[in-house]
């Protein structure tokens, strides 16, 4: 059923000047007066109505949730309370991360609406790795995002009792999680109306995926991880759709799948959706070898993003022995001090395996599943883009069955560019 709220309705350019004008900091940003504003509905994602509304001194961008998946129609009903986690996220995140998100102006919850800075002239940063735009801060700022938004909302720093309100404070973004535990970890693997994929050059991989059943053991492990695994407030879809940037600034957007989850499973995005554009450069390069420098910038970025990661996180942990977890008491003076170092590097091995995975789950989803990506997509010639799809397939099957290959981002990024020497065609 389609959620309705009392005081709820989906915006128009024409409505939403008239709401606007009575909030006093939105109209104050604007300028002048609402004839003179300039409304635009942009969303081009999922699930959302976005609007950019302009004035004469200044710009917002508005988002607000539609009762049901955008991407499919009113035939998928949807919360309308994602909002409420999403705004709950980017508070949190702002607090973590500060300047790394956009700024929010204003939050209706009767209506699921966020009115937040507009962030100009920042594009999309999947449209700008498709044109092979190079990002030189993104890496500082990604890691950075990442460490501090997962290690201080872990148990390594945080006392159970605030752990736990945080549990219980987005434990209700059930819905928005089920979105993930169906299109991510099952539709892929069996036969499902929504699925979609490259037909018919890619409909024997499709088949062998849905039989094979080492890789549904090793995706129903990273289920279960995906539905027990209480470790941090995740962004949940932490994508290069989900980034907006300039090569100078980086913000983080979209939080609307927040949840407290497995680390793994935002390092992982970041990690599957280089990868998806590396192997896509093959169909968007004007001559063979044209966008050679982009792959290894696209490469190189990941694996500094992973090391720097690493590095801020334990430097994280070891500044902030808060959390009720690895109680300072029990780990005194130098020799305590040297055996928590050892467990510090088995649980960074441990996140890095769940990276791994989580990465070979997002990259398959991309291509087998419904919700695809614009790097794959928007290559017209089919036999291309099915050669860079098998490519991204091949690979995420034995990182999802054979973790313990990839104990490195070298050896995922080596992999990489072997698989795409080797294999020459679908
Ligand atoms: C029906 S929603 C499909 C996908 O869009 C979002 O960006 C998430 O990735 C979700 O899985
Ligand atoms: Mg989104």
């Amino acid at each position: 059923m389609i959620e309705t709220r009392d005081g709820y309705a989906p915006q128009k350019p024409e409505t939403l000047a008239a709401y606007l004008s009575g909030i006093p900091a939105v109209r104050g940003i604007l300028g002048g007066t609402p004839e003179r504003w300039s409304v635009d509905e942009v969303g081009d994602g999922n699930l959302n109505l976005v609007f950019i509304v302009k004035g004469p001194s200044g710009g917002v961008a508005v988002k607000q949730a539609l009762p049901y998946v955008r991407l499919v129609g009113e035939s998928w009903p949807l919360p309308l309370s994602r909002a409420h986690y999403e705004h709950m996220a980017l508070t949190e995140q702002a607090r973590l991360a500060g300047a790394l998100v956009p700024e929010i102006h204003h939050y209706d919850e009767t209506l699921a609406l966020i009115v937040m800075e507009l962030l100009e002239p920042h594009i999309i940063m999947r449209r700008g790795m498709i044109a092979g735009v190079q990002y030189p801060k993104f890496a500082d700022d990604i890691s950075t995002f990442m460490a501090r938004t997962l290690c201080l909302t872990s148990d390594l720093t945080l006392t159970a009792d605030r752990k736990k309100a945080m549990i219980a404070a987005f434990a209700g973004n059930t819905a928005l999680c089920k979105i993930t535990e169906d299109l991510i970890f099952t539709d892929p693997y069996r036969v499902a109306e929504l699925n979609r994929w490259t037909s018919p050059q890619l409909d024997p991989y499709a088949a062998r995926w849905r039989e094979d059943g080492d890789l549904k053991v090793a995706v129903s492990r990273l289920k279960l991880k995906f539905l027990s695994s209480a470790e941090a407030m995740l962004h949940g879809d932490l994508h290069t759709g989900s980034i907006m940037l300039t090569p100078e600034d980086t913000r983080v957007i979209d939080p609307e799948f927040a949840f407290i989850g497995p680390m793994g499973f935002d390092t992982g995005a970041i990690v599957a959706n280089f990868l998806l554009n590396f192997f896509a450069q093959d169909g968007h390069e004007k001559l063979p070898g044209a966008r050679d420098h982009y792959r290894d910038w696209v490469l190189g970025t990941l694996e500094q993003i992973i090391g720097l990661f690493h590095g801020k996180f334990l430097q994280l942990w070891r500044q902030n022995p808060t959390g009720d977890a690895y109680p300072p008491s029990l780990f005194q003076g130098a020799e305590g001090e040297a055996r928590l170092e050892i467990e510090r590097k088995a649980y960074m091995d441990r996140l890095w395996t769940d990276t791994v995975g989580f990465a070979a789950a997002k990259m398959i989803r991309r291509i087998l599943g419904l919700a695809h990506n614009i790097d794959l997509e928007w290559i017209e010639d089919k036999d291309r883009r099915a050669t860079c799809e098998a490519r991204a397939l091949t690979l995420a099957r034995d990182m999802m069955v054979h973790a313990e290959r990839y104990p490195a981002i070298q050896s995922v990024t080596g992999a990489a560019r072997r698989m795409r020497q080797e294999m020459t065609r679908y």
